[in-house]
């Protein structure tokens, strides 16, 4: 079954998606996303110049083969932009081979091992009412887990706050915002958070955090330590992990469990991590870390080491790379949890997706494939609009991670 056509379409429906189209000679479609959020037109470069002119006329059956074409044979492996590309010929692959065998792309991986996905929400708030406020909020759409962040009394642009409740995307502005940070106010404020909401809610809810790279090892550990009596479901990327040593230090600190990987792009980025069980959970997510194909490889190097999946989910992941995590989420034995965020309504126009949230958890249809579409003429009247992610600076003007 030769691939005959390749189309890399980027549109903006409220914010910049890359998405790949393959075309069989039988006339069969599918769909990957390819979105880097923010650095999103080198990988349409990467994939138009370098990839699709070898893609052309292979069989599109040979998924495994063909991901292994374009990891072996770049010479250059590995890197968000190649990784972001390989996943989306591997999702759209998959999505064709689900199509030609008239099964929902779960089947081929093994079938359901668990009846629906569990997901979180987001709940931010500028102050800590608001975010009492904005938990209840989830509660009662019947989210069982919630990450939350609140603005930091004295930080200007915390992170992962906006005015809108629903749909957080800090990618915005003609060049990149400047934010700042304090971690010793960071580190006084946010176990009060959690306090106030545990004396709130209980102790049923599972309560996520993400620290977003902010902390040393050594301030993570405290943080961790200080989070205990709170029993979070998470705590997200205490620090940057490309020193994946890094975590020894936490890990030996603190029980509080520990999420990592969102920027990963291969299993080479967890070995250490996984292996010496330094984390919980591991958040590579099939956008940006090879697609099904690459999760698979690091869900099955993390299984006998107790380490759990939780993809990253948030909104530059299109509703495309969204339906690939939650076919691989529902076949993965050691599944963990999702990231789950709304898109707009303009979004899921051009994606038409056959996925549904009820009560925290997220259904499959059965559709073959993956199940997303794509409107290309609904797509082509949003322009792609070069957007930027925030960049961090301590209140001395040094660079910080964001
Ligand atoms: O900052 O997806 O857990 N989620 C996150 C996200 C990331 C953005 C970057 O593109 O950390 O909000
Ligand atoms: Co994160």
């Amino acid at each position: 079954m030769k691939i005959t056509d390749a189309k890399v379409i980027v549109s903006s429906p409220d914010r910049n998606f890359v998405t790949l189209k393959l075309v069989t000679e039988d006339g069969t479609y599918g769909l990957g996303d390819a979105t880097v959020n923010g650095r999103e037109l080198a990988v349409v470069a990467y994939l138009q110049e370098h990839l699709i002119p070898c893609l052309i006329g292979m069989d599109a059956q040979n998924i495994e083969d063909i991901w292994q074409y374009f990891y072996r044979g770049a010479y250059w492996r590995r890197g968000p932009i190649t990784m972001a590309s390989i996943a989306a010929i591997d999702m759209a692959l998959w999505d064709i081979k689900g199509k030609l065998a008239n099964m929902p792309v779960y089947q081929l991986l093994g079938g359901k091992s668990r009846k629906a996905v569990l997901v979180y929400g987001h709940a931010n708030g500028s102050t800590e009412d608001e975010v009492v406020e904005q938990v209840g909020h989830y509660l009662a759409q019947g989210y069982k887990a919630i990450r939350v962040q609140c603005s930091v009394p004295g930080v200007q642009d915390s992170y992962g706050v906006s005015a809108d409740k629903a749909f957080y995307e800090p990618a915005a502005g003609a060049l990149p915002e400047v934010c700042s940070w304090n971690t010793a106010k960071y580190l006084d404020f946010i176990p009060g958070i959690f306090e106030k909401l545990r004396a709130t809610y209980g102790y049923d809810v599972q309560l996520l955090h993400d620290v977003h790279h902010r902390l040393t090892p050594n301030e993570a550990a405290h943080l961790g330590k200080s989070l205990e009596p709170f029993r979070l479901f998470w705590l997200e990327d205490a620090t940057p992990a490309e020193l994946q040593e890094g975590f020894r230090h936490i890990r030996r600190h603190t029980t509080t469990p520990l999420a990592v990987g969102e920027v990963f792009n291969s299993i080479y980025d967890c070995t250490t991590l996984i292996t010496e069980q330094l984390i919980d959970y591991i958040r590579t997510t099939s956008t940006h870390a090879g697609g099904i194909t690459g999760l698979r490889k690091i869900a099955a190097l993390a299984e006998p080491f107790h380490v759990k999946t939780g993809c990253h989910g948030p909104t530059d992941i299109s509703p495309i790379g969204m339906a690939a995590c939650m076919h691989f989420n529902l076949a993965v034995p050691n599944f963990g949890i999702q990231e789950f965020m709304i898109h707009t309504e303009k979004i899921n126009r051009v994606f038409p997706a056959g996925y549904t949230l009820k009560d925290g958890y997220v259904y499959l249809d059965d559709q073959p494939g993956l199940g997303v579409d794509l409107d290309e003429k609904l797509a082509g009247q949003y322009p792609y609009s070069r957007k930027y992610l925030p960049v961090n600076r301590l209140e001395d003007g040094s660079m910080w991670n964001w």
